[in-house]
């Protein structure tokens, strides 16, 4: 297992200096400044590499690309996408000459990760990223007034939506928006309540296998350049694994994965093992999961998460909450293992997803659910049980 790090660019609040600290071998990153859809040049890449191994000392390198972003037209199979599939090849080509082969990507469309709370307390201190199915409720049927999602949630948890709505502050409505929306994708886009159900407006009529076709014709784009560069594509989990706002998700369980890979069937198209984000589903068996895919798993993003019955989670620490990690972790040890009989490069990069704000995070302004003293808590817990696993196997 190779223990990789988040880290946003030159702009994140945390150094590469201090991410050395916490004893990760590899950096996650990706060129957040360009716009959705163009072409990451080869001599920014190349900039930015360089500047993650600048100082030797700290033994540093890009490692992953999370995310190669798919632009939103793509998922809507909107006009002619030839020239954004050469944009996107052209990107690989740029990554592969750069020496960095292993893509993270989502195709949820519009909204990526969607939380209701950004700073949830925890019961001895600290805070949590929350998704509350009651907030969320409240958020599409009474701000966005989305009368179909009715349809989406249980009568008592519309009850308790409309008392939240009623007894809220136009400050804490203000809040909600803001938290939902820190999970658009394009950079810098953000949306008040009109602009969202504009931006919804363009989804009208995709449904599930509309998605499902336009993902496809996606994936047969690119995975042959994959394929010839020695790529390999992860495709991210949607977060939560569920249809959200009235727009489909089609890679939120089993079902689904085994639809992708199959799609085309290649080494090139595969998995990032995201653990919180399948694991949100009280349905998906994540170790179960791992181990039918495991030899699809390009990279892995390890967290936890404690579900309510409701629909809603907290992102719970590590090693506590409703998936079994240490299971999880085996599989991934396993995989590794079988690998290596074949391959030097077996080690499967994994980051510590997420992280709760504990100590001094609060006051860092860090990306939510990415902060330093969390995460390196986190990590150490992963590392503790690889270590163990790993000892106990020989
Ligand atoms: C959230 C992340 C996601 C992820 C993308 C990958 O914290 O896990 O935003 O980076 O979905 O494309």
């Amino acid at each position: 297992m190779i223990e990789a790090w988040r880290w946003y660019g030159p702009l994140d609040n945390i150094s590469l200096e201090e991410i050395a600290q916490t004893g990760a071998a590899g950096i996650v990153t990706a060129l957040h400044e360009i716009p959705y859809g163009e072409v990451w040049p080869l001599a920014t890449i190349q900039t930015r590499r360089d500047f993650i191994r600048s100082n030797p000392e700290l033994g540093l390198d890009w490692l992953v690309v999370e995310s190669l972003p798919v632009h939103e037209r793509i998922k809507r199979g909107d006009g002619d996408l030839e020239p954004l599939f050469e944009n996107y090849r052209q990107s690989m080509v740029n990554l592969a000459e750069a020496g960095i082969t292993t893509i993270c990507y989502n195709f949820m469309p519009l909204l990526d990760w969607t939380r209701t709370d950004l700073a949830h307390p925890v019961p001895r201190g600290g805070s949590a990223l929350h998704f509350s199915a009651v907030k969320m409720a409240a958020f599409e049927l009474f701000m966005l007034e989305r009368e179909a999602a009715a349809n989406d949630y249980s009568t008592d948890v519309i009850a308790r939506a409309q008392k939240w709505f009623e007894a809220s502050t136009n400050e804490d409505r203000q809040t909600l928006l803001d938290s939902i929306m820190s999970g658009l994708p394009g950079a810098y886009d953000r949306y008040d309540v009109p602009q969202l159900r504009e931006a919804l407006a363009g989804y009208a009529g995709l449904d599930r296998a509309a998605l499902r076709a336009n993902y496809k014709v996606f994936l047969e784009a690119i995975i042959p350049t994959a394929e010839q560069l020695g790529m390999k594509m992860a495709v991210h989990p949607d977060d939560p694994p569920r249809d959200i706002l009235g727009l489909p998700r089609i890679v939120s369980n089993q079902e689904d994965i085994e639809w992708i890979l199959g799609c085309v069937d290649s080494p090139s198209n595969g998995l990032t093992l995201c653990s919180g984000s399948l694991g949100a589903n009280p349905k998906n068996d994540v170790t179960a999961i791992a181990k039918k895919f495991a030899n699809r798993i390009h990279f892995a993003h390890l967290r936890n998460v404690a579900k309510q019955a409701d629909g809603s989670f907290t992102e719970a620490a590590h090693l506590d909450g409703d998936t079994d990690m240490v299971g999880l972790v085996k599989v991934l040890l396993e995989e590794e293992s079988t690998r290596s009989a074949v391959s030097e490069n077996a080690g499967i990069p994994f980051r510590p997803d997420h992280g709760h704000e504990l100590l001094d995070d609060a006051g860092r302004q860090t990306h939510p659910g990415y902060p330093l003293i969390g995460r390196m808590r986190g990590l150490a817990e992963l590392r503790g049980v690889v270590a163990t696993l790993e000892n106990l196997a020989v």
